[in-house]
């Protein structure tokens, strides 16, 4: 008896050592080391994150070395947020970033030890619209399909992009890629109600069969990360979170967006009760990521305007604190101006309470990571 359980122990421990390698088994050897340093840290505690953290912020715009998390705090972010909407054949994506800049920006955050997240707001192929057009448009870019071209030239310019995030000759910058977001929602044209789930799934499935096996890209994460806003809380909330799941050989990110319990004015629930479903969303896919040897991640979050002085130590932190909860980043999306930003800049009321958040052992800013490329390097 006691035989079969030792045997059944170390089975259960060889899976897990296997599932914590990409779900590309040529992925590069720092692509690797990075996943493994992502379960590292969320052991550990959490990098924080911040959409367009370079590129802009609050009354400026692409000027050197300028970061309204480092004006604030005195360190730039762990993680730095992107995005390659609206159409990869532009020269700027939907919120004015050049690509080139980009590319300049990620070679940046490579060399300061901080980690690229990219997510894709690709517009409606079917009809020129934006990523908030819900006209149905899944079935023409699937094979077969009226645009299947149109999105695998698309896809070629993603892939030849992310190839040039290189240092050095060879040296492929891993990035942490989260295609199709939200897509329980149905506020794009890839959510819910607008493609079927099967046809979601096939999207997934297609675009990371097509970057990994036809354009052999291999410096990639794969994200997958739901919104919690329209989640059931109750018993069905974990089979929920799998509602367009494309399987566990194409995720090696469990995400989760979560705006709505994070303190979002004009929501049905009250503060407590948003904090407890903050709290059970993050055990719910921190529990999720550990059966399945995945690393869990806020993939996005925030208050618009950050308007609790002290958001970032009761409503962020103090939570993910005081519960079972393992996740290896949050992201809070972009500072675009003084009422749409969701990271403090200089004079914002919420600096102190932002100072306190990232004196905190358990956060991690890019003064506190080391390499993590370099597998057990990840912290200082
Ligand atoms: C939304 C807003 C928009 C922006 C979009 C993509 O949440 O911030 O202004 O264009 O994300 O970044």
């Amino acid at each position: 008896m006691k035989h079969i359980f030792g045997l059944f122990a170390l089975t259960i421990l060889i899976q897990q050592t296997l599932a914590q390698t990409p779900i590309d088994l040529d992925a590069t050897r720092e692509t690797k080391s990075l996943l493994l340093n992502l379960h590292h840290i969320a052991k550990e505690g959490f990098m924080f994150g911040h959409q367009d953290d370079l590129a802009y912020g609050v009354k400026w715009k692409a000027e050197k070395k300028r970061s309204d998390v480092k004006e604030t705090v005195g360190t730039y972010p762990a993680v730095i947020g992107w995005d390659l909407g609206s159409r990869m054949d532009l020269d700027a994506n939907l919120d004015d970033v050049r690509f080139q800049n980009m590319k300049r920006w990620i070679k940046q955050s490579y060399r300061m030890g901080s980690i690229t997240t990219i997510s894709w707001h690709l517009d409606n192929l079917s009809t020129g619209g934006n990523s908030w057009d819900k006209t149905p448009s899944v079935s023409d870019l699937l094979p077969g399909g009226s645009k299947h071209e149109e999105f695998k030239q698309q896809l070629n310019l993603v892939a030849a992009w992310l190839d040039q995030l290189r240092v050095g000759w060879f040296k492929r910058i891993p990035v942490i890629f989260r295609p199709w977001h939200e897509h329980n929602g149905d506020w794009f044209w890839w959510g819910k109600g607008n493609c079927s789930e099967e046809e979601y799934i096939e999207l997934y499935r297609f675009t990371v069969d097509y970057l990994k096996n036809e354009k052999d890209i291999h410096h990639l994460l794969y994200a997958f990360s739901p919104d919690r806003s329209r989640w059931k809380m109750d018993s069905l909330a974990k089979s929920t979170y799998f509602y367009g799941y494309p399987g566990d050989e194409y995720v090696d990110i469990i995400g989760l967006d979560n705006y709505g319990d994070v303190g979002r004015i004009g929501g049905s629930d009250s503060p407590e009760l948003q904090r407890k479903y903050f709290i059970e969303s993050l055990e719910l896919i921190t529990e999720i990521a550990r059966e399945r040897g995945k690393v869990a991640a806020l993939s996005e979050t925030g208050l618009e305007g950050v308007t609790n002085e002290k958001w970032f130590t009761d409503v962020l932190l103090d939570p993910i604190l005081a519960n079972d909860i393992a996740i290896a980043w949050v992201l809070v999306w972009r500072n675009a101006n003084t009422t749409h930003h969701y990271a403090p800049y200089p004079s914002h009321p919420s600096v102190a309470d932002f100072i306190k958040f990232e004196e905190h052992e358990k956060t991690f800013f890019e003064r506190d990571m080391n390499n993590p490329y370099k597998s057990g390097k990840a912290l200082k």
